[in-house]
């Protein structure tokens, strides 16, 4: 027997895949996982259908000569799919494996590996479809997508290429319906799911670890409950968090789960969760702990995160070091003249013992100007009130002075003095990615 499979708990990225390997290996008997998303569950209610997934009972006493993998490389993630063969899937001569998580470290061995860092694994499967002109159902074109929204974070993930961006184009081509795309994805359906957003949300901590903006949340359940990862998805729209980490005490079954999930490329949820044998993506990754945790865990945890954590980007590694700077006893016609010198329109003012005092533009200068008043001091026309930053001012809020101010410059003081400045330019390089340190 030949089969398809994915990963034990299947999402939706998973099944979508699983889907276009059907159609890449048509006399191959596709294998579900006993466990799925609540998501990834209600697709394969609703298209139960047209989706022709198999039990892993089937394989009871089988032969397999040839298995496609899709969306893992981890032996530990499809060892459930052999409970009722008699091997592993080491044992198997013909494996196959499309997959995206290539920070992962492949351990099945003898694999033929089609790895691509997409955003979504459906992605991958796509373009090998369109490589050997296979078209596809549009039920199926529909699922597939809705998988690719779901790894993507609808195109919003960082980890979203154009290659993901493609491969929709071309799953709509097939018929896939966006509106039903949405439908699909549309989380917090459940009262339960409602309720765990209170107790969530009541329990949120605010951390500033490293300069980095996370949230935490300790709550204690009294058995495993279905649709977490959708309620944490919300948090994460609702807060933008650089980074949350949930952690869920269940007293059945004793164990604690740790959901991570990152919006930032330096914030490695994946690596931050391994430590406790968690595994997932980059921006989303989860760890299941065999005993119940009480609330003092999160201690820990912190602790765990501030020894491992990559710091943020401070003012200090963005601002420009060199700074002209103006005495405030200088005249205006001095100042207006020193800004022409240095091409710069406006600077900060300093008094004789190098403090900070204000900052002086053309725009105050052209007041004194119309006032005539040129020969007065530029401590009589500069701006005294100004918004300023610290070496360890963190990226977010020289973001939320640049988008709530119409500021171009803004000092960087220590000790009263100016030790930098950072630009709105040295921001926006910044979020190119140009400046990343
Ligand atoms: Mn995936």
């Amino acid at each position: 027997m030949n089969i398809i499979i994915g990963h034990s708990n299947m999402d939706l990225d998973c099944v979508g895949s699983m889907v276009l390997a059907g159609y890449l290996y048509p006399d191959y008997v596709v294998i579900k996982s006993r466990l799925a998303h609540p998501v990834a569950r209600n697709v394969l209610n609703l298209y139960k259908n047209s989706l022709n997934f198999n039990s892993p009972r089937i394989l009871k006493g089988e032969y397999i000569n040839s298995v496609v993998i899709v969306d893992t490389r981890t032996t530990n993630r499809v060892n459930e799919y052999f409970e009722f063969a008699e091997y592993t899937i080491n044992d198997v001569e013909n494996v196959t494996i499309f997959d995206h998580h290539t920070a992962d470290c492949c351990d099945i061995h003898g694999a033929d590996l089609h790895s691509e860092a997409l955003g979504s694994n459906v992605a991958i499967m796509v373009r090998k479809l369109i490589e050997k002109g296979i078209t596809i159902d549009p039920t199926h074109a529909t699922i597939a997508l809705t998988g690719l929204y779901a790894d993507t974070g609808s195109f919003e993930f960082e980890t979203t290429t154009s290659h993901d961006f493609s491969a929709a184009g071309w799953l709509i081509s097939q018929g896939a319906q966006v509106k039903i795309v949405r439908k699909l994805l549309k989380p917090l359906k459940e009262e339960a799911q409602i309720d765990i957003f209170h107790i969530i949300m009541n329990k949120l901590e605010v951390k500033k670890i490293l300069g980095n903006y996370v949230l935490l949340s300790f709550i204690e359940l009294e058995k495993q409950q279905s649709g977490i990862n959708a309620v944490v998805e919300k948090i994460m729209d609702i807060e933008s968090p650089d980074a949350f980490f949930l952690i869920v005490s269940i007293k059945k079954g004793s164990q604690t789960l740790i959901i991570g999930r990152s919006q930032i490329e330096r914030i490695n949820v994946n690596t931050l969760l391994k430590t406790y044998g968690g595994g997932g993506h980059s921006m989303a990754s989860s760890a299941k702990i065999k005993e119940v945790k009480d609330p003092s865990f999160i201690d820990d945890f912190v602790w765990h995160l501030r020894c491992s954590m990559i710091p943020s980007i401070s003012a200090g590694s963005l601002m420009t070091h060199e700074v002209y700077t103006i005495n405030e006893d200088a005249t205006l016609l001095d100042a207006s003249m020193y800004l022409e010198q240095i091409h710069h329109t406006g600077c900060p003012v300093v008094n004789r013992d190098e403090e900070l005092v204000g900052v002086i533009t053309l725009r105050d200068i052209s007041k004194g100007r119309m006032a005539e008043q040129m020969q007065s001091p530029v401590k009589s026309y500069m701006a005294k009130k100004i918004e300023t930053f610290n070496i360890d001012s963190t990226v977010r809020e020289i973001e939320n002075t640049f988008f709530s101010k119409n500021i171009g410059h803004i000092p960087v003081v220590t000790n009263k003095k100016v030790v930098g400045i950072v630009t709105r330019q040295d921001f926006l390089d910044h979020i190119n990615g140009s400046n990343i340190a």
